[in-house]
């Protein structure tokens, strides 16, 4: 379970629209604001707090997976794999 398609494109846009120089991350102060355009209260510990908790590369900024994870509640959707479907266990013989 995570964000609503239409919640996507939501974040997507106000992403883009925090991203200044359209590198694909945004720095830990466009997260605030980008947090401020959703509505979204910041954490009492700021900016660094969020980094600590949802950067998750440890890269020094966010980038649009990590801002998505931070904005669906769940700093685990970033570090672990969000897109991991393949193939699951089952018995298949051939
Ligand atoms: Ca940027
Ligand atoms: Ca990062």
């Amino acid at each position: 379970m995570t964000a609503v398609p239409g919640d996507f494109h939501r974040f997507q846009s106000v992403f883009e629209s925090v991203d200044r120089d359209h590198d694909g991350y945004i720095t830990a102060a466009e997260l605030l604001t980008a947090l401020d355009r959703l509505g979204r209260p910041a954490p009492s510990g700021g900016a660094e707090e969020l980094m600590r908790a949802y950067d998750a590369d440890h890269s020094g900024n966010i980038d649009f997976e990590e801002f998505t994870a931070l904005l669906a509640g769940s700093p685990d959707a970033a570090a672990g794999r969000p897109q991991s479907r393949e193939h699951t266990a089952g018995t298949h013989r051939g």
